[in-house]
């Protein structure tokens, strides 16, 4: 359906303020990529959550087209009958053929076509090689190149510019894929990527600049109540508190209560992810919680798909065990009951020494010896294809923490994406997150990098690095972040050594605050998840688009040129219980008493929701095209 609309914008920096009339109606946008409706990666995520903001601006004139896989069209895709005439009559003929082609029509509608990835890519090839009048985007969100050099111990960021880049694709046995890629990036009428860091890197080893940079947004959900996020992570953290009784069973020999659970989570990639600095990490934090004699215990989590054959036995027996200690505390509980009860109804007050009889002990002393363990709780869940070289499983022999009573940091490598139906932890991902203390995500390779940003709109203060996009993009719009829990390791201008003692420094300090301080961390945390919401970052894919068309059909739409990779912005100013030495503000919990806290933290809540209304960031962003034909004559013009 066509929309016509009345569009004004407010508040995108460097872009002027306009309003006009301006209708959609002749102008089509498809959005292609191998991952829609078709789950690899983060570019599911980029295209599913942004999917209802695109489509509130385009109608029915949105079209997103992805690979036809039979399980994903089941499950996540509803069929429906097209209603527009043009796009019945393409579909009727490729479905004719056997598939396939682009559309001929005799309307001229103005089709923008944004391809993401190399693999979507030849398609943009194709479209500029057969001269057909469609305004094309490109979007890469990671180069292929980069991946590569990354993931093989080289210096990449001291060397971008020294690359012989088709020497280096050839040697990795990539070289037609990258060519494809760099077609892509140079045929596009716009070429865009998803932050400042990767646009440099587009830039060295694409040889070509990004015309726009577009940050990956979320749908962010708000609660009515600031507290029901913070009872969400309690619900969820009693579950991972089960599974964690059950994993330790035997060797229960610290306090659940004073136990705090990490996280890394992502494409088992091991260095490009930082796994390989966070475990060297933990270890170090193990010797400091140690000589500190501190009663905090860390669990950290590694969920990272490997190729595996299922849990193994001791992990699931572990679980076991727990339902039966449970059944066990039931049955007793009823029999205890039972008794209270026949007592009560004779009117006499129970002998409590006779509540329990001999056969209590006896259900009970079998039970305890069920949970008797001669091993030490494994580390992997389950049981590894490549067990003997599987990086983290090498890492922890090295490093030797093997979840001995000794250790205060104790590990757990869940080497499969988590489900609610999991027999083991029967959660989803966000309920995992939520039960969590701390997101750690040290990267070395992450253009955008969604975990952290994830955390981030749930209230889960997360350390992500200063070589990945999100990282970066935190920085440049929050005057301290570690003050609202986002802690930015400096990967970038420090050694792997210094890099390691930073970590081991932020995971130290979370250690030693109370609850009181992740609380109010959490809160504060929570508060940035407006700068991530789709509402927020869509406008630079608007942008991106606007700048296709008037590229493509400069007769008839203007662009205004303004710094479309700029994402400046709302930047958010420090929270006001954090003193404002920087010395001191390293610490991010607050240093003063909680009254203080609670009333400087409640006027400045007041402050930050103003200015967030006063700039419009919560507001879906329009942006008017400058229509050559309609500004000239009134009428909304066509390319010919
Ligand atoms: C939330 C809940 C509190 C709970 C706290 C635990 O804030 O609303 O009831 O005490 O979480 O926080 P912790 O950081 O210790 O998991
Ligand atoms: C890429 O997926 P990845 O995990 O291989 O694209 C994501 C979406 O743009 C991005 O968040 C991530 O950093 C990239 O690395």
């Amino acid at each position: 359906m066509p929309l016509a609309r009345s569009l004004s914008v407010t508040s995108l920096s460097g872009l002027e303020e306009w309003d006009e009339e301006f209708d959609l109606e002749d102008a089509v946008l498809f959005e292609i990529a191998w991952e829609v409706a078709n789950k690899v990666g983060g570019i599911y995520t980029v295209i599913q959550t942004k999917a209802r903001l695109t489509a509130e601006e385009w109608g029915e004139n949105y079209f997103l087209v992805g690979p036809y896989v039979e399980s994903n069209v089941r499950t996540q895709v509803e069929l429906i009958e097209p209603t527009n005439p043009v796009l019945k009559r393409t579909i009727d003929k490729m479905n004719a053929s056997g598939c396939k082609y682009v559309a001929q029509s005799e309307e001229p509608p103005y089709v923008v076509a944004h391809f993401h990835e190399w693999l979507a890519g030849l398609g943009l090839v194709l479209c500029r090689h057969r001269q057909l009048p469609v305004a094309t985007i490109f979007t890469t969100h990671a180069t292929l190149l980069g991946r590569y050099l990354c993931a093989g111990n080289v210096d990449f960021y001291n060397n971008l510019a020294e690359f012989n880049v088709d020497k280096e694709a050839g040697d990795r046995q990539i070289y037609h894929r990258y060519c494809l890629e760099r077609a892509a990036a140079h045929c596009a009428h716009v070429f865009t990527t998803v932050s400042q860091i990767t646009a440099i890197e587009a830039e060295h080893l694409l040889k070509r600049k990004p015309d726009v940079v577009t940050p990956n947004g979320l749908n962010v959900k708000k609660f009515s109540a600031v507290h029901e996020f913070q009872n969400l992570h309690a619900q969820s953290k009693n579950r991972i508190q089960e599974f964690v009784r059950g994993h330790f069973y035997g060797h229960l020999d610290f306090n659940l209560d004073k136990c705090l659970f990490l996280f890394i989570a992502g494409r088992y990639e091991f260095s490009n992810k930082g796994a390989d600095l966070f475990l060297e990490a933990l270890a170090r934090l193990n010797y400091l919680l140690r000589v500190n004699h501190s009663d905090v215990t860390v669990i950290a989590f590694f969920i990272m798909p490997a190729r595996t054959n299922n849990f193994n036995v001791e992990t699931l027996k572990g679980q076991a065990v727990r339902k039966q200690l449970w059944d066990t505390a039931q049955t007793v509980k009823e029999r205890f009951g039972k008794k209270l009860y026949e007592s009560l109804l004779v009117g006499q007050l129970p002998d409590v020494s006779k509540m329990l009889d001999k056969e209590d002990f006896t259900i009970m002393k079998r039970a305890i010896f069920a949970t008797q363990r001669q091993c030490q709780p494994p580390i992997c869940t389950h049981n590894m294809l490549e067990d003997s070289s599987d990086p983290i499983l090498n890492c922890v022999r090295r490093i030797g923490l093997f979840n001995s009573s000794a250790d205060r940091v104790k590990i757990i490598f869940h080497p499969e994406f988590l489900s609610s139906t999991s027999p083991l932890l029967p959660m989803d991902y966000e309920e995992f997150v939520r039960g969590c203390h701390l997101g750690v995500f040290p990267s070395y390779y992450e253009p955008w990098g969604y975990t952290p940003a994830e955390c981030t709109v749930m209230g889960i203060p997360s350390i992500s690095t200063n070589l990945s996009g999100f990282g970066c993009f935190m920085e440049e719009h929050i005057a301290d972040p570690t003050a609202y829990g986002i802690y930015i390791l400096d990967r970038r201008f420090r050694g792997v050594d210094e890099s390691c003692n930073q970590l081991t420094s932020f995971l130290f300090q979370f250690c030693k605050q109370s609850r009181r301080q992740r609380i109010i961390q959490r809160n504060r945390t929570e508060r940035l998840s407006d700068l991530l919401d789709w509402r927020y970052l869509g406008r630079y894919y608007i942008s991106a688009r606007h700048m296709a068309l008037a590229k493509a059909f400069p007769d008839t739409y203007l662009y205004e040129p303004h710094d479309p990779t700029s994402t400046t912005g709302f930047r958010y100013p420090r929270p006001a219980s954090v003193p404002p030495s920087p010395a001191l503000s390293r610490h991010s919990s607050p240093r003063h008493s909680e009254a203080e806290d609670n009333d400087e933290d409640e006027r400045y809540d007041e402050d930050l929701e103003a200015e967030k209304d006063r700039v419009n960031i919560r507001q879906p962003y329009s942006m008017p095209f400058k229509n050559k034909l309609s500004t000239a004559n009134g009428a909304n013009g066509s390319s010919d």
